[in-house]
């Protein structure tokens, strides 16, 4: 069982980075109700990486380039979803692909499962004090995929609080003041640190301001210091 585990676990692995995730981690999902679950005990977790130069120019809010790049990872994140769910089920399990994003309630600005959850839960990063997803290597600038299934999988060990400390930049930046400046931990309500309705009138705000139509904002990715420190390392200001 283990052997066979710890081969489903590095084949899914392997696919996942050949299509292009530079994380990819194992969640499991005891510790949420089946139905927050959506009755499955597992979940991969893969991030893809937004073009560093593209985030680098977010800086004052964002750009045509930027909406066009989220447009163009949740098309290839979700189709690679599907192709991962579509081995998973070719190995005899089962295998739900989620979309990347699209389908969220307005009425309560949630999706029926969070990408963040399975990442946080497979110890890929936390969440911030502006409810991104931030990793040690990428910062925030990384867009999240999950596969949910009851394959037997090598699991990571979830991380359970902030480790954003005392910095305070994306709650300082926010166009919004969408972000309370508590630190997160594991089972927080969103709405304790961090006000969707606030982001969504900020990122109206910016949006309109800079492309002359409703979108997409992203500061707090750009702004974020271990955002900076990975568009750093690889070479852009
Ligand atoms: C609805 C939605 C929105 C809404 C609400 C956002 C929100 N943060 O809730 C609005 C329209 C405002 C929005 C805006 C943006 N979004 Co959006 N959005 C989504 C969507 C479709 C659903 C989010 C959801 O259900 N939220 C409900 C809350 C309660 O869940 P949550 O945000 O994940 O946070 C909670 C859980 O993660 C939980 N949790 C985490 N670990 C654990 C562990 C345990 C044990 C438990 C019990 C709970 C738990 O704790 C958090 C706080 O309660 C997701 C895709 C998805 N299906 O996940 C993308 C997603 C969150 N969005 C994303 C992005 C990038 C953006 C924008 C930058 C868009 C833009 N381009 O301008 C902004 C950033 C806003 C922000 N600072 O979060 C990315 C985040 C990437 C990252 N690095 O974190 C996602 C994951 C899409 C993706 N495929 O990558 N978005
Ligand atoms: S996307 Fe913009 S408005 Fe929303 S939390 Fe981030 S910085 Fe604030
Ligand atoms: S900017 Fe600072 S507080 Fe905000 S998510 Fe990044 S490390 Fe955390």
């Amino acid at each position: 069982m283990n052997n066979d585990a710890t081969m489903l676990t590095d084949a899914i692995s392997g696919r996942l980075r050949d299509a292009g995730a530079v994380l990819v981690g194992f969640a499991d999902l005891a510790p949420l109700a089946d139905e927050t679950r959506l009755g499955f005990p597992r979940a991969v977790s893969f991030a893809m990486p937004l073009t560093p130069s593209i985030v680098a120019e977010i800086g004052e809010g964002p750009t045509e380039a930027y909406a066009a790049e989220y447009n163009r990872l949740n098309a290839l994140q979700t189709q690679i979803a599907k192709d991962t769910a579509a081995f998973i089920e070719s190995q005899g399990w089962r295998a739900q692909a989620r979309p990347a994003t699209g389908d969220w309630s307005p009425t309560t600005i949630r999706a029926p499962f969070q990408h963040k959850t399975a990442a946080t839960l497979a110890g890929l990063g936390w969440i911030g004090k502006c409810d991104l997803l931030v990793t040690p290597d990428y910062g925030a600038a990384i867009r999240w995929g999950t596969v949910l299934t009851d394959a037997p999988l090598m699991t990571g060990t979830p991380i359970v609080e902030s480790r954003c400390g005392d910095c305070t930049v994306c709650v300082d930046i926010c166009p919004g003041k969408a972000c309370s400046g508590q630190n997160w931990r594991a089972g927080m309500p969103r709405e304790e640190f961090w006000d969707p309705k606030a982001c969504m009138a900020g990122m109206q705000k910016v949006s309109m301001a800079r492309l002359g139509r409703s979108g997409v904002c992203g500061m707090c990715i750009a702004a974020c210091p271990y955002t900076r420190a990975y568009l750093r390392k690889v070479g852009i200001k």
